[in-house]
C-alpha cells in the first residue's frame, strides 16, 4: 500500500499499525499494551478498531481526494471524524480512568493520539487559518536535569468567532536555536499536512528562541 507505519524487524517489514501493535506486545511485553482479562482486551480492541478502521481510513486523504474530490472532501472527512469521535467517546465514557481504559497506556491510546491529531489538522482545513505557540520546557529523566528540551506545539483557531486552542504535539529538540525549533514547528506542521502560509502568527516563550541570534522562528 505504501503507507506509513511499517516496522522491519530482521529484514522483514509489517505493515498495518494493528499488526505492529500486536507483534509488539507479543514480542515485547513488558510493559503490556492489552489488559489482563480477556472482556478489557476485547474493550482495549474494540477501540483500537472503530479508530483504525471505522474513522482513520475514511478520512485519509490519499483515499478521500481521488474519490471525493478537493471541493467535497472537507465535508466527508468531517462527517467520519465526528461520527467516530461520538462513537469513541460513549465506549470511552465507560472504560476510561488516565487513559482509554483504566490507568494503564494500552494499544488504543496510541491510535487515538494521532487521530486526535488528523482531527485537528482536518479541522483546520476547513478554518484555514491558525496562530502557533511553541512553548519549550526542560525535560526531567528519572529525576535528573538533562539539556533536553521538550517543545509543546499549540494551534490557535476561530471557529464561529470562538478561539479554540489545541495541543498538537510535544516534540523532543536537541538544539534549542530559534532556527532548530522554527524547523522542528514545520516539520510538525507539514507532517499534519498544514501549510505553514496559512499561518497568521506565531509565538514563541523561554529562552530557547532568544538563543537563535535573528535566525529564530519570528525571522522566518
Ligand atoms: N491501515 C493502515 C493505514 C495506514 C495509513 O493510512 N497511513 C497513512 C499515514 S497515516 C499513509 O501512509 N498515507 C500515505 C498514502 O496513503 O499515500 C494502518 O493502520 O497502518
Amino acid at each position: 500500500m505504501q503507507q506509513v507505519p511499517t516496522l522491519v524487524i530482521n529484514g522483514q517489514p509489517i505493515s498495518q499499525s494493528v499488526a505492529v501493535l500486536e507483534y509488539l506486545e507479543e514480542a515485547y511485553p513488558d510493559p503490556p499494551l492489552l489488559p489482563k482479562y480477556s472482556l478489557q482486551r476485547a474493550k482495549v480492541r474494540e477501540i483500537t478498531e472503530t479508530i483504525c478502521s471505522g474513522i482513520q481510513p475514511l478520512q485519509q486523504k490519499s483515499v478521500v481526494l481521488p474519490k471525493i474530490g478537493d471541493e467535497k472532501k472537507n465535508e466527508w472527512g468531517q462527517f467520519w471524524i465526528n461520527k467516530g469521535f461520538v462513537a469513541l467517546e460513549q465506549l470511552l465514557n465507560k472504560t476510561a480512568g488516565k487513559y482509554c481504559l483504566g490507568d494503564e497506556v494500552t494499544m488504543a491510546d496510541l491510535c487515538l493520539v494521532p487521530q486526535v491529531d488528523n482531527a485537528i489538522s482536518w479541522r483546520l482545513s476547513i478554518q484555514k487559518f491558525f496562530e502557533v505557540f511553541g512553548s519549550s520546557s526542560h525535560l526531567f529523566f528519572n529525576g535528573d536535569t538533562s539539556n533536553w528540551e521538550q517543545l509543546g506545539l499549540v494551534l490557535r483557531y476561530v471557529v464561529d468567532g470562538v478561539p479554540v486552542e489545541r495541543l498538537l504535539e510535544f516534540i523532543l529538540a536537541e538544539e534549542t536555536t530559534g532556527e532548530s525549533l522554527c524547523n522542528l514547528v514545520f516539520q510538525s506542521l507539514a507532517s499534519n499536512g498544514l501549510d505553514i502560509q496559512l499561518c497568521r502568527s506565531q509565538t514563541m516563550d523561554g529562552a530557547g528562541n532568544m538563543s537563535g541570534k535573528n535566525v529564530g522562528c519570528a525571522a522566518r
